[in-house]
């Protein structure tokens, strides 16, 4: 299968198992999971061809490893970003010192005045790196990167999860918490 229908089928994908099950007429377990042979079947009858050796293909080639199967083989989930009402059985961490999130400029001032918001996600997602960071922010618009002191949230209690994909996610960013100048040399 070549990149672009990798790419093309991943974000229909992402579309079914983290936001719209209902596209092709298919429900989502409470963890997110759905039968695989359903899943092909439902795909297959709304004119996405792919079988199940495509679909392996596909979530070990996905650029963000976005999708799992699970150990038998018969269900797979999106693994972070739903906007559904799902559990995905997270177990709190400490996190890094410093996490980041890239956004468009365009937002900062908004930003700053209430803190950073999950919006029509289940958490805000924060980076480990600054490069991930930005790839996430460009898509947005002009780039910024804002710095999380995501130990120091810790320490106040406030909950940390990593999505098995290597995505940080809380619940909200006050502004107490963010620096905005520091990283976009
Ligand atoms: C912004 C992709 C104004 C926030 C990525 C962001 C990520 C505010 C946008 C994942 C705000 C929401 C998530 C406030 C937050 N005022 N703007 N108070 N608080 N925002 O797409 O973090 O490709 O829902 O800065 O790689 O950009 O889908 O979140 O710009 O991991 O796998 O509101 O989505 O992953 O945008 O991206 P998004 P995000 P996938």
């Amino acid at each position: 299968m070549n990149n672009n229908k990798v790419i093309k089928h991943s974000k229909f994908l992402s579309l079914i198992l983290r936001h719209k099950p209902e596209t092709i007429g298919i429900d989502l377990d409470e963890n997110g999971w759905i039968d695989i042979d359903l899943l092909i079947k439902k795909m297959n009858g709304n004119g996405r061809q792919l079988n199940r050796e495509d679909l392996y293909f596909i979530v070990e080639n996905n650029s963000k490893k976005r999708f799992a199967i699970d150990e038998v083989n018969n269900k797979i989930r999106a693994n972070q970003g739903h906007s559904l009402d799902i559990n995905l059985g997270f177990e709190p961490i400490q996190p890094p010192e410093i996490l980041y999130h890239g956004t468009a400029t365009r937002f900062v001032d908004s930003i700053m005045k209430t803190g950073l918001e999950k919006r029509d996600r289940h958490h805000v997602h924060l980076s480990a790196d600054k490069s991930t960071a930005a790839n996430v922010g460009q898509r947005h618009g002009k780039l910024i990167i804002l710095e999380v002191r995501a130990m120091e949230m810790f320490e106040k209690g406030f909950q940390f999860f990593k999505s098995e994909n290597g995505v940080w996610l809380t619940d909200k960013v006050p502004t107490l918490y963010l620096n905005k100048n520091k990283n976009n040399d």
